[in-house]
């Protein structure tokens, strides 16, 4: 089974297309017209091994907010669909990355019930063009839409850049944990039968 998907979503705020496939070699290919969340994406998807294309024209004249968040919304959506009906995958995945002083820990379980847990601060507002507080912003719709149960929390904060990418290379690589293959896992991960 290939496990990709394309997802187009257009509002009067953003328009988005985005491909996503799990089982990838980390091929992106990214233009969201913020320079700093395409460097995010980049890293989140080599890390994780996925692949991902991502065109975004979003309202950047306004600011960059329906951007980053409607781009969560979508890759939500695709992980989702990608993931389809779960059997035989991890589930559960988790990763503590350090990037520098920095270290950051990302736990994600692809339970079907979307929450969001979120411990982490920046001490500057601006990472080039993006706004540090839209991180948490792209996070939350990433977790809602796909019924992603996520934790992020920054265990030793430093350089804002090195936070920010060390939490989407600690998300990329709990996220292919969990969708990786156990072979002891012959259905679904759950004592309900389903996720
Ligand atoms: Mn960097």
């Amino acid at each position: 089974m290939i496990r990709e998907a394309s997802v187009e979503r257009n509002t009067k705020e953003t328009e988005i297309k985005l491909k996503l496939a799990l089982d990838g070699k980390g091929y992106s290919d990214i233009a969201t017209g913020v320079g700093f969340f395409d460097h995010m994406l980049d890293g989140f998807t080599r890390h994780g091994f996925f692949d991902l294309c991502v065109r975004v024209h979003g309202d950047i004249q306004v600011d960059d907010h329906h951007t980053i968040e409607d781009t969560g919304i979508v890759l939500g959506t695709a992980i989702k669909k990608a993931v389809g009906d779960k059997k035989g995958i991890r589930r559960f995945g988790s990763c503590i990355l350090p990037m520098d002083e920095s270290l950051v820990l990302c736990a994600v379980d692809l339970s079907g019930r979307p929450y969001f847990s979120w411990d982490a601060e920046f001490t500057a507002e601006k990472l080039g063009t993006m706004s540090t507080e839209m991180i948490k912003e792209f996070f939350y719709a990433v977790s809602y839409t796909s019924g992603m149960n996520l934790h992020i929390k920054v265990l030793t904060g430093g350089n804002n850049h090195h936070v920010a990418e060390a939490m989407f290379k600690s998300f990329a690589k709990a996220l292919d944990e969990a969708v990786s293959y156990d072979p002891r896992i012959t259905d679904v991960l759950s004592t309900k039968g389903s996720l």
